[in-house]
């Protein structure tokens, strides 16, 4: 039987000093989105963050926070930015709209500026529901993505300098002949 495979594995920590961070919260359903942002800064200040690492930016609904999160990434490259609304079913389909548009905006922006980018976007159908998941019984969800934001920010600083160290693979005789 041949020893067991122990492939290097790369993990971002949960150390948040020296770390910037971007906070993007829409104004929408204030009561439950300022209890996510409490959330998020308080796992952000427990990991070891300071005031003057973070940056709060506010917006009107959660259908603006993704242009605000890329605009904010391309002008201030934080390590990790926490997206943070709350989008409540109402009796039509504008919540539908609103809740794909967030979404697929945000992995938009993530992926064009390469800027990690955590979701903490509510879609519920009663307040209720976003009240649990804002403080009450299902935890707060802002904290979790505060933890998602310094992981991703750790790893992608090491992917980074990992990549930077790593040697340009050498090209096959085939790859060479091709020229
Ligand atoms: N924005 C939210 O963040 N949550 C909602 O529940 C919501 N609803 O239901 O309308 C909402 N709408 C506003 C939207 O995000 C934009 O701000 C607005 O359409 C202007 O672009």
């Amino acid at each position: 039987m041949p020893d067991k495979l122990k492939p290097k594995s790369i993990a971002g920590n949960l150390s948040a000093a020296g770390l910037r961070f971007g906070i993007v919260i829409s104004r929408f359903n204030s009561f439950i989105t300022e209890r996510l942002v409490d959330g998020a800064l308080d796992a952000l200040q427990r990991a070891g963050a300071a005031n003057d690492q973070i940056e709060i930016v506010r917006v009107p609904g959660s259908f603006e926070l993704p242009i605000a999160a890329k605009k904010l990434a391309d002008a201030k490259r934080p390590d990790a930015i926490i997206c943070i609304g709350c989008v409540l079913r109402g009796e039509t389909s504008h919540y539908e709209h609103v809740s794909n548009e967030v979404a697929r905006g945000i992995q938009l922006a993530q992926m064009d500026t390469g800027v990690p980018i955590a979701f903490c976007v509510l879609t519920c159908d009663t307040l209720e529901q976003a009240i649990d998941r804002a403080g009450l019984k299902s935890g707060n969800k802002g904290f979790e993505a505060g933890l998602a934001a310094i992981e991703m920010g750790n790893l992608s600083r090491q992917l980074r300098s990992a990549t930077a160290a790593t040697p340009p693979a050498s090209k096959s005789k085939r790859q060479r002949k091709r020229r």
